[in-house]
C-alpha cells in the first residue's frame, strides 16, 4: 500500500478520502442509487462482466457506469454501445480511483443525466489488486473479481481486496479445462480471509453463473431501496 500520511502537510490521506466517500454516498442516497465498486487485477474481466451485466439487467434496472482507466477511454467506449450513461475518468499516473475523482464523475452524471432516474451506478476501478481496496469511493458494495488464470494463492497474497469484498466473482471459469487450477481452493482461500463473502463462479463467455450474479445485484439494490424507504417512514 502507499504511504497514506503526508508528513509535510500533516494530512492523513485516507481520512481525507473517507470524507470524500461520505460526500459521494450522500449523493447516491439522496438519488436512491446503489453504487458498486468493481475491482480486480488488470484483465480479470471487469469490462466483460459489465458488458454482460448491462445486457442482462438494463431492462430491469436503470444503470450508469463510472469507468476508471489510467489513460484511455477504451473500456468506456465498449460500454457506451449499450446505450447507458457512461462517465470516463482518467486517473493519469494513479493506480486507483479515489473519492475525489469519483466525485467528479458523479457531478458529471448529475449535470448530463437525471440521477433520480437511476437505480444502480457501477464503478469500474483501475486494474490493480491492491490499491483500489484501500480507497473507498462512496460505494454501498465492493465487488472483487479473480480470474482462474491468476492462481489459487492470490487471496492469501493480496488479502485486503478479498477481506473487503462483499461479493467475489471467480471469473473465466470456461477456461478451467485448459488449466491446472483448483477452483474449490480459490474459494476456500477467500473464505479464510472473509467467511461471509458471497462467492460466485462466472464466465462472461459462456454465461455460466451470470443469473446468480444478476440476482445478487438485484437483491442488493432492493435491500438498499427498502432500507431507505424504511428510514424515511
Ligand atoms: N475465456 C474468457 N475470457 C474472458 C472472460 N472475461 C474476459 N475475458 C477476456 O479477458 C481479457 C480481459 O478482459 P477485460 O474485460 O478487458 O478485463 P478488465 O478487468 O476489464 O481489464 P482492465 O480494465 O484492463 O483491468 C479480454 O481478452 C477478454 O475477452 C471469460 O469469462 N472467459
Ligand atoms: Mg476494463
Ligand atoms: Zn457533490
Ligand atoms: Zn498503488
Amino acid at each position: 500500500m502507499h504511504q497514506t500520511f503526508d508528513a509535510a502537510l500533516g494530512i492523513d490521506l485516507l481520512h481525507v478520502n473517507q470524507a470524500g466517500a461520505d460526500h459521494n454516498r450522500a449523493h447516491f442516497d439522496a438519488w436512491g442509487i446503489t453504487c458498486m465498486n468493481i475491482m480486480s487485477s488488470p484483465g480479470a474481466g471487469k469490462t466483460a462482466l459489465l458488458e454482460r451485466t448491462l445486457e442482462g439487467l438494463h431492462q430491469k434496472l436503470a444503470i450508469a457506469v463510472i469507468e476508471g482507466d489510467m489513460t484511455t477511454e477504451l473500456d468506456a467506449d465498449r460500454l457506451r454501445q449499450y446505450g447507458v450513461p457512461v462517465v470516463a475518468i482518467n486517473t493519469g499516473r494513479s493506480c486507483h480511483l479515489d473519492a475525489k475523482m469519483v466525485a467528479g464523475g458523479i457531478h458529471t452524471l448529475e449535470h448530463q443525466y437525471d440521477p433520480n432516474a437511476l437505480d444502480l451506478v457501477l464503478v469500474e476501478n483501475v486494474g490493480n489488486l491492491v490499491c483500489p481496496a484501500e480507497f473507498e469511493v462512496g460505494e454501498h458494495a465492493k465487488i472483487a473479481l479473480l480470474s482462474i488464470t491468476e492462481g489459487e494463492d492470490k487471496p492469501l497474497k493480496y488479502p485486503i481486496m478479498f477481506q473487503e469484498a462483499d461479493c467475489l466473482l471467480i471469473t473465466k471459469v470456461d477456461l478451467a479445462p485448459y488449466l491446472d487450477v483448483n477452483i474449490e481452493q480459490i474459494a476456500a482461500n477467500v473464505r479464510q480471509m472473509n467467511p461471509h463473502c458471497t462467492i460466485i463462479s462466472v464466465s462472461a463467455k459462456t454465461g455460466e453463473g451470470l443469473e446468480e450474479w444478476f440476482g445478487w445485484v438485484r437483491s442488493r439494490v432492493q435491500a438498499s431501496t427498502s432500507t431507505k424507504s424504511h428510514t424515511h417512514a
